[in-house]
């Protein structure tokens, strides 16, 4: 038989074992999102939903529009379904033992993506998801080098009591600590929402009489930072120039934004993380169960020195 055909034989073969493993593996999942508050939100969205589909997962998608009684529901539906796994990707760390109490007495398994619950880790099997804490310091150790470790900065925190905020903002402080003349002179939630961001900027402008002495904008995600872009132009000033700013995401807008020189930096948060988060998932319902308990996403700062490059990589 020639080459070719012996290649074809072979191609055949794997797609019909491709095909046997995806009918053997068709399982029912229920994933519990946090909502659509921000572009970064909106890809993972995407990137689940198709990753599922890819793989013949039947997935029950649930959007919480940010509110945890939502999840709640959300889990407890998936519970009374009697679906194959539970994925929850959390708005708060708080008020998960009970819901997850349930889950486990019902013998389905529990994935925590993307953020963090405080719950007891024997709770669920593991957390896939990245360094929220480095993140913040990435973020920090870039502006302490661009301000030469003097600046003043105003921070836009994103939603109260989610892993992220309280990661970011610990990892950040950790960092501009080391540096007596870094501080944060304002900080304030806006939800991780453009329109959040622009409305607490517009806050912190007035507040500081036009930003004076502040040296940098910190926000916990870019959507954030695109909204304080927005209000530090339309009060006359040069974000990216007079002021600097670094935010977390990596997002197509915010390097849009470096490339219209008004944004300084950006820590990618990984959006295609579905293939991750359902071979842990598919894995642990094929019997492999010593996962560690945190599977972790990694994360790295971008400039304009590679907006160009990144913003190809996101199709923007
Ligand atoms: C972090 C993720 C955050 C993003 C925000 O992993 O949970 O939530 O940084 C989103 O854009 O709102």
């Amino acid at each position: 038989m020639s080459i070719l055909k012996h290649m074809l034989a072979a191609a055949v073969g794997a797609a019909a074992l491709a095909g046997l493993s995806a009918s053997a593996s068709a399982q029912t999942i229920g994933f519990s999102q946090v909502g659509s508050e921000s572009d970064w939100r909106t890809a993972f969205s995407a990137d689940m939903k198709a990753e599922a589909e890819k793989r013949g997962i039947k997935l029950q998608f649930s959007d919480a529009q940010q509110k945890e009684e939502n999840q709640l529901k959300a889990v407890r539906s998936f519970i009374a379904q009697k679906v194959d796994a539970i994925i929850i990707a959390p708005v708060v760390v708080t008020g998960w033992d009970q819901v997850l109490k349930e889950a486990q007495a019902a013998k389905i398994p529990v994935f925590i993506a993307d953020r963090a619950v405080e719950s007891d880790p024997s709770l669920f099997v593991t957390r896939i998801a990245a360094d929220f804490n480095l993140e913040g310091r990435l973020a920090g150790a870039w502006l302490a080098q661009a301000s030469k470790g003097n600046c003043n900065i105003v921070e836009l925190q994103g939603t109260v009591g989610s892993a992220p905020a309280i990661e970011r903002k610990k990892g950040f402080e950790a960092v501009i600590s080391l540096f007596p003349n870094m501080k944060i002179v304002k900080s304030q939630s806006g939800n991780f929402t453009t329109s959040g961001g622009k409305e607490v900027m517009e806050s912190f402008i007035k507040a500081t009489d036009g930003l004076k002495d502040v040296c940098a904008v910190w926000a916990h995600n870019d959507n954030m930072m695109l909204g304080a872009i927005q209000a530090m132009k339309e009060a006359g000033l040069k974000p990216g120039k007079d002021v600097l700013t670094v935010s977390v995401d990596g997002v197509p807008d915010i390097f849009k934004a470096m490339l219209a020189g008004e944004s300084d930096a950006s820590v990618e948060l990984k959006s295609d993380i579905g293939k991750y988060i359902y071979d842990v998932v598919q894995g642990y319902l094929k019997g492999k169960h010593d996962y560690p308990k945190w599977v972790l996403i990694p994360s790295d700062l971008h400039t304009p020195a590679d907006a160009a490059e990144m913003l190809k990589k996101k199709g923007g």
